[in-house]
């Protein structure tokens, strides 16, 4: 049989708010030297368990590279230049992110976005992350750009009161999700990660948030 037209340039951008695309595979010709980028990052500053301000443990665990790097602890959320762990900075934000980060946020709208900050989130089969809003950023007129690897997840998007109804979104391993302008404030969570193995990255769903935080 053969291919429609459509499928051969592959899925298409999915504007899934006024301001928040959806680009369904866009880092899949990447993932080999963007797993290889991470592998030292990672080896750096060890994802970890950071405590929440109310004393808990969190369920995703996490690491940062770049200049900047999203910490919780008893005194509550914010960037810091240094890993807590090490004292040391975070490990640089690698080329080959950056360059995706911008191409995907220039994709979707948004023009010369360099992100000083990446956090990365690591979840097990189980793990959720509760309705939030990422508000810990210097510049809410900057974008977001969220990477997925690994695992599917659904994501839960929702509006700027934390009572408003949620769109349920599939976030599949390689898509970039990209959000900003009156989308930026927005709630939103996501679900436990179903039981699985991913080919390429086994039991975990990965998932790295590119923003300019300072
Ligand atoms: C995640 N993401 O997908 C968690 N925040 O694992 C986020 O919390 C997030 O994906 C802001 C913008 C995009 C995101
Ligand atoms: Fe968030």
């Amino acid at each position: 049989m053969i291919q429609s037209d459509l499928d051969l340039f592959g899925p298409q951008p999915q504007r899934l708010a006024s301001h928040t695309v959806l680009l369904p595979g866009f880092a899949l010709d990447v993932i080999e030297p963007l797993l290889d980028a991470l592998r030292p990052v990672l080896r750096a500053a060890p994802f970890r368990h950071m405590q929440t301000p109310g004393g808990l443990n969190m369920a995703v665990a996490l690491s940062n590279c770049g200049t900047l790097g999203w910490v919780s602890d008893a005194r509550g959320y914010r960037y810091s230049p240094t890993d807590p762990l090490s004292g040391q900075p975070w490990p640089a934000l690698p080329e080959v992110l950056l360059d995706l980060a911008g191409r995907a946020a220039g994709t979707a709208g948004f023009d010369a976005f360099v992100p000083d900050a990446c956090l990365i989130n690591h979840y097990l089969p189980g793990t959720r992350l509760s309705l939030h809003q990422d508000r810990d950023e210097k510049d809410f007129a900057q974008p977001i750009v969220s990477i997925s690897l690994g695992l599917p997840a659904v994501f839960l998007f929702g509006g700027l009161q934390r009572a408003e109804r949620t769109q349920r979104i599939a976030l599949n391993h390689a898509d970039v999700l990209v959000w900003g302008g009156e989308d930026r404030l927005r709630f939103h969570g996501v679900l436990p990660i179903k039981p699985g193995v991913h080919p390429r990255l086994g039991e975990r769903r990965i998932n790295l948030t590119l923003r300019k935080a300072g």
